[in-house]
């Protein structure tokens, strides 16, 4: 399904969708170094509110110093850009990619000479496994793809070409019958989805693999701190993949995904193959912070001024 809204921001500026061009040297298209994020926007009683929005612009920053680019913008500029993007396409409820990089000029391995583009594009996108997955679990593979070594790929990056991976993964999951697939990492222990964190749940235990390797999700971290408020005992250890067919509960989370139970693993009926308690009371809980109804979590919410 192709996406649109009116307006892009691109270099400063708010333009009109289609005129949101870029030449064909554009130096990310060929060799993958840029940086983004993926943030969402949710509709409050008090109007829409961008869901940690602090952490997402910061970890922006943080891709970019990890591969020496220059960000062109300040954390206050990139933050009131997003708010007039939201605000010129008149949306309550958003999906948000703010992107960072190079533009033509030099061809060749060097970025560094070349000039660093920003742009924040806003859109409506729904449940990202779609809606019935949320509801009632989704099918994963596990991948014949493994995830990133820590110094093959800068994994706190979220870089573009770390997504050549993902893409292999989720093409390989779809095309055998599966929604979704789950990383290895290349010691073999479970390390994330193609766009997703993972946890599971056992013999009461919450857990997660560390954050190595994998992407340090802000809603990762939401999860442990929610289900830590919730007296959950809950641990960042190394899960085996045969620890996964016998958890009582899986499921995925991240912005695009927020929380989505997983049902099956490989032909493997996870618990009794619908979410399980757990799961369903996290992501009750998440959907109530997300929309400013849990006012403990209120701090995490900047709403669209
Ligand atoms: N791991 C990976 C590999 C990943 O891409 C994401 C986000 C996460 C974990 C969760 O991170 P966080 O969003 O901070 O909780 N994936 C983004 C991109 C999805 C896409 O298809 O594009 C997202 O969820 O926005």
């Amino acid at each position: 399904m192709s996406i649109r809204a009116d307006y892009i921001w691109f270099n400063g500026k708010l333009i009109p969708w289609d005129e949101a061009n870029v030449h064909l040297l554009t130096h990310t298209l060929h060799y993958g170094l840029g940086v983004f994020e993926g943030v969402r926007c949710y509709d409050t009683k008090k109007g829409p509110a961008i869901f940690r929005h602090g952490e997402h612009i910061e970890r922006l920053f943080n891709s970019a110093k990890i591969v020496h680019m220059k960000i062109p913008y300040t954390f206050e500029e990139i933050r009131k850009a997003t708010f007039e993007t939201i605000k010129a396409n008149n949306l309550t409820e958003c999906y948000i990619r703010p992107i960072a990089f190079y533009g033509e000029g030099a061809m060749g391995l060097n970025p560094l000479n070349n000039e660093v583009n920003v742009a924040i594009i806003c859109w409506e996108w729904g449940a990202y496994l779609g809606e019935e997955g949320l509801k009632k679990g989704i099918r994963c593979k596990i991948s014949s793809f493994n995830r990133h070594h820590v110094n093959i790929a800068m994994t706190k990056a979220k870089i573009c070409g770390n997504y050549v991976n993902s893409q292999l993964a989720k093409m390989e999951a779809l095309l055998d019958g599966y929604d979704e697939a789950l990383m290895l990492d290349p010691d073999g222990t479970v390390a994330e989805g193609s766009g997703e964190n993972i946890f599971i749940v056992r013999k009461g235990v919450i857990k997660t693999p560390p954050a190595v390797g994998i992407l340090e999700g802000i809603t990762r971290d939401s999860v442990m701190r929610i289900a830590e408020d919730l007296g959950f005992d809950i641990k960042e250890e190394k899960i085996s993949r045969d620890e996964l067919y016998i958890a009582d509960e899986v499921f995925l989370c991240g912005t695009a995904a927020e929380i989505t139970p997983v049902r099956e693993v490989d032909r493997r009926t996870i618990g009794l193959g619908r979410p399980g308690p757990v799961t369903t009371k996290l992501q009750e809980i998440f959907f109530r912070v997300v929309r400013g109804e849990e006012e403990k979590y209120e701090h995490w919410l900047d709403y669209v001024e």
